[in-house]
Parts: structure tokens; C-alpha cells; sequence
């Protein structure tokens, strides 16, 4: 099995999201057959959808792996669960949510898995960390990341920078 690059977007806005995710990092750091090589600053955004819900912390993960993407997407699943991810309601309140929104190249419609993620191209909160860890990133349709960034009103400011300023 050739060695692929996954982005994971990681998403929380229940019990101490901050923490949910930084742990899911260290989670996805001990996947078999995979490597964490980057991960994003984490983004405090406002909930898309529902709008009676917390905001959301946001952050983007570089992987690579071994794994074929219905393995990855097991073991994301599995993660979710330690985080006892429950959900009400579509686009509802989640303590963590891990949506595989790239790996490779490759273009998966299956029954468990779309790839690349339908919202990936239409929400800031996966574009803008995506971008922060691959500036270059072109998707599978030719795509070029960072040309998704001007339709967006406005910037979001990672939590660091916000802490130190
Ligand atoms: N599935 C199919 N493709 C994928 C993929 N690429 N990655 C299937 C992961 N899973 C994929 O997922 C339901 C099923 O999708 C899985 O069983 C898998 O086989 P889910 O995460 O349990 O379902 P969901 O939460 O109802 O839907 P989804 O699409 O994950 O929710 P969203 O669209 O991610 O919305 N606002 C802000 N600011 N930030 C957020 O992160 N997130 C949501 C959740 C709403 N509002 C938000 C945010
Ligand atoms: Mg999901």
C-alpha cells in the first residue's frame, strides 16, 4: 500500500472544546500505519447552522498514511468515539467531529466515505486552516486552495495569536 496524504478537519463545541481538540491531534498521532506531520493553529468560528449552539474550535491535520480511506475512516470513528460524540441533530452540537476532506488525489463516492468532503470548498473554517498547512494545495478538480479564500467576507484569527496579542 503506497504511503497517502489525508487531510482531517477536526470540529468540537461541547465540553472544553479547546481540549477535545488538541487531545484528537495526539489521537491521530497514534493511528497505525499513519504519521501526524502537520497540524493547523486551532479557530474559533461561529457555528454554521443552528445558531442556538456554541461556537465551534476548528484546526486542520496532515496525515499520512497507510491505510486505505475506509481504514482511516474507521479508526477517525473510533476517535470520535473516546470523545463520546453524540449526535441530536445534523449540523447540532458534537463534542468532536473528524471529517476526512482529502486523501490524495483521490475521488471516493461510496456508501461510508465522499472524498473530497462536499462542504470542504464552501466553509471557512476548513479552508482557512487547510491553507495555513498547504498554502499550495491544488484539489483533485483542479481547484487551487487558495483561490476559495475571496469569497469569504472576512479572515479568521487563530486562538495563539489572539492569546499573544
Ligand atoms: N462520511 C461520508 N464522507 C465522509 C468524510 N469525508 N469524512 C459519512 C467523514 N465521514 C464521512 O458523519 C456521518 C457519516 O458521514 C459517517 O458515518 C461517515 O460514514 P457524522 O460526522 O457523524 O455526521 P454529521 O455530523 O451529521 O454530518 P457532518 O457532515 O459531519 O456534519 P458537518 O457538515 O461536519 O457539520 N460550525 C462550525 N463553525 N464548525 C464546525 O465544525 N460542524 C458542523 C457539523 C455544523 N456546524 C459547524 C461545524
Ligand atoms: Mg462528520
Amino acid at each position: 500500500m503506497a504511503t497517502i496524504i489525508s487531510y482531517i478537519a477536526l470540529g468540537s463545541n461541547l465540553s472544553d472544546p479547546v481540549q477535545q481538540v488538541i487531545t484528537a491531534f495526539d489521537e491521530l498521532a497514534e493511528i497505525r500505519e499513519t504519521q501526524l506531520i502537520a497540524r493547523s493553529s486551532l479557530y474559533a468560528t461561529s457555528p454554521m447552522g443552528p445558531q442556538d449552539q456554541p461556537d465551534y474550535i476548528n484546526a486542520v491535520a496532515q496525515l499520512s498514511t497507510n491505510l486505505l480511506a475506509e481504514e482511516l475512516l474507521d479508526e477517525l470513528q473510533r476517535i470520535e468515539q473516546i470523545h463520546h460524540k453524540k449526535r441530536i441533530m445534523h449540523w447540532g452540537p458534537r463534542t468532536l467531529d473528524l471529517d476526512m476532506l482529502l486523501y490524495g488525489d483521490m475521488v471516493i463516492s461510496s456508501e461510508r466515505l465522499t472524498v473530497p468532503h462536499p462542504g470542504l470548498k464552501q466553509r471557512v473554517f476548513v479552508v482557512q486552516p487547510l491553507l495555513e498547512i498547504a498554502p499550495e494545495l491544488i484539489l483533485p478538480d483542479g481547484t487551487k486552495l487558495a483561490s476559495l479564500m475571496k469569497q469569504f467576507d472576512c479572515e479568521l484569527i487563530p486562538l495563539e495569536s489572539e492569546v499573544s496579542t
